[in-house]
């Protein structure tokens, strides 16, 4: 079936909150909402994209931090940290679910993850760069958290009480 794109839920929305379930049966319908996920990411544009920004409260990140060149579509179910260094990184985030919304995020700068693949296989890999900055971000929003949720309270209301207005106008249409 052709890959379709989802909507994107936006901030606040309680969905964006929940600690995700891991994925115990990998099943072909799973594999088509990860193809589905893609697709939305590509089409937002972004370079990740969480199953609970669709609605789907199970553990299950794409990604793809190539700018140029030949693209990495990258699908991880149940992905998780397994060591992250002690040097940081700080990058302007942003985010899918609070649009046109950016804040410095500092993070470790290089972590090794381990998650299953498509075919079902474990997999094990150390990031940087991007990719380290993304696939946090990513598996932040598997356990209900939020890039904004790293700035002072003043500041993550300010964003907060910006993205419930853009929520409005865009019901509104
Ligand atoms: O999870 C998300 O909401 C996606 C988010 C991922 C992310 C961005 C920056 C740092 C960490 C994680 C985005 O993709 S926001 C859009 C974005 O960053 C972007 C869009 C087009 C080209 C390049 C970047
Ligand atoms: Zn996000």
């Amino acid at each position: 079936m052709k890959d379709m794109i989802k909507p994107i839920l936006i901030h606040p929305d309680p969905r964006l909150k929940k600690l995700c379930a891991p994925v115990t049966d990998l099943s072909d319908e799973l594999r088509k909402l990860a193809d589905d996920m893609l697709e939305t990411m590509y089409d937002a544009p972004g370079i990740g994209l969480a199953a609970p920004q669709v609605g789907v409260l199970n553990r299950l990140i794409v990604m793809d931090c190539i700018k140029e060149g030949t693209p990495e579509p990258t699908v991880m179910f149940n992905p998780e940290v397994l060591s992250s260094s002690d040097d940081e990184n700080v990058y302007e985030e942003g985010c899918l679910s609070i649009p046109e919304q950016f804040a410095d995020v500092t993070r470790p700068a290089s972590v090794r993850v381990g998650w299953i693949d498509m075919d079902g296989n474990p997999r094990e890999k150390d990031f940087d760069g991007l990719w380290a900055t993304c696939v946090q971000h990513e598996i932040d929003h598997l356990n209900g958290k939020l890039f904004i949720d790293y700035l002072k309270p003043m500041k993550r209301q300010m964003m907060t009480r910006k993205s419930q207005k853009m929520k409005r106008e865009r019901a509104r249409g």
